[in-house]
């Protein structure tokens, strides 16, 4: 049998918050490498995952939504979000079906039309969606970003994910691979390791805590035995976010570690020895370094 050349290509990932970018990606990968919650910005920085189908290597660059900011992290964020958008073979652009075209998308969509990059639209949770509306949203999209196909798919339930999937790989240009065959992600194992801490503020705090928060690892070492000890710093602004973030007794922190730890050992394949530590410091969100260190450039 002949081999089929390889192909190599880049598709972006764009959308509102919460339109369930991350959660694709992770689909399209088959496994979990980009953190996902219920709540809107889960995502801050620009994160690539490798998905392979055939011959063919995806690289998915999942982004953070496109949302009017309003602090520097959301401006950096939204631009590592554009900046995502720029590096792309064709652009996807996934619209949650159910929230529909009322979660604020179409000046989104306006600045996606002026782009020359081929673009698909994808129309997500289709599990929740009602039909004829979901009809009714592939029209109106249809009319104002004029992509090339639609998608209508659940990437939860995994619905219209394949052929989503060798959609992509058949758009994607000649070449060799960019990333081995077995990379999942191009994330550090630190960063992947803060963020999987991050989904568990995400998850296990309520309200704009997670939004106040940052998660930076300071020490990844792995051991003899095989197992890895990991040392992250849970930044706050306030005092009183750091006694919520500890919990009584302690009693919260221990909770988030215990899960990311357990994830972490999943996804890692190893053992893992997780310290938390718990930091005031005021106006995090404005230090450059510490940025940098969570996969964000610094936008004035
Ligand atoms: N019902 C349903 N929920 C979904 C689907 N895809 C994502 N979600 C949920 O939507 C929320 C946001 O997903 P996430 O991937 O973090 O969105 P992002 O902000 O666009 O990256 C999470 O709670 C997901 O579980 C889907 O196909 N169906
Ligand atoms: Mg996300």
């Amino acid at each position: 049998m002949n081999k089929a050349s390889p192909r190599c290509g880049f598709v972006a990932i764009v959308g509102a918050p919460n339109a369930g970018k991350s959660t694709l990606v992770n689909a399209l990968v088959g496994q979990k490498v980009a953190i996902t919650s219920p709540k809107a910005q889960t995502t801050r920085s620009r994160l690539m995952g490798i998905a392979m189908e055939g011959e063919t290597q995806i690289i998915l660059i999942d982004t953070p939504g496109i949302f009017a900011p309003r602090r520097r992290l959301d401006r950096a964020m939204v631009a590592a979000a554009w900046s995502g958008a720029a590096e792309a073979d064709t652009i996807a652009l996934i619209v949650d079906a159910k929230a529909g075209l009322k979660a604020d998308i179409e000046p989104m969509v306006e600045q996606l039309r002026a782009r020359s990059e081929p673009k698909i639209l994808i129309l997500n949770k289709v599990d929740v969606a009602k039909k004829d509306e979901l009809l009714q949203l592939a029209a109106g999209l249809d009319a104002l970003l004029a992509p090339t196909d639609i998608f209508m798919i659940s990437a939860t339930t995994g619905d219209g994910v394949d052929d989503l999937k060798s959609a992509l790989a058949a758009r994607m240009p000649e070449g060799p691979w960019h990333f081995p065959e077995d990379q999942v992600s191009d994330a550090s194992q630190r960063l992947l390791a803060a963020e999987v801490t991050r989904e568990q503020l995400y998850l296990q705090l309520r309200e704009e805590l997670p939004y106040a928060s940052a998660v930076a690892t300071e020490k990844y070492d792995e051991r003899k035995d095989g197992s890895v000890a990991i040392h992250q710093q849970i930044y706050v602004a306030r005092p009183t976010q750091k006694a919520i973030i500890l919990g009584k007794g302690g009693s919260r922190v221990k909770s988030i570690g215990e899960a990311a730890r357990r994830e972490l050992g999943e996804m890692l394949g190893r053992k893992v020895h997780l310290f938390l530590h718990v930091k005031v410091k005021q106006k995090w969100d404005e230090d450059r370094g510490l940025f940098e260190e969570i996969g964000l450039d610094w936008v004035e």
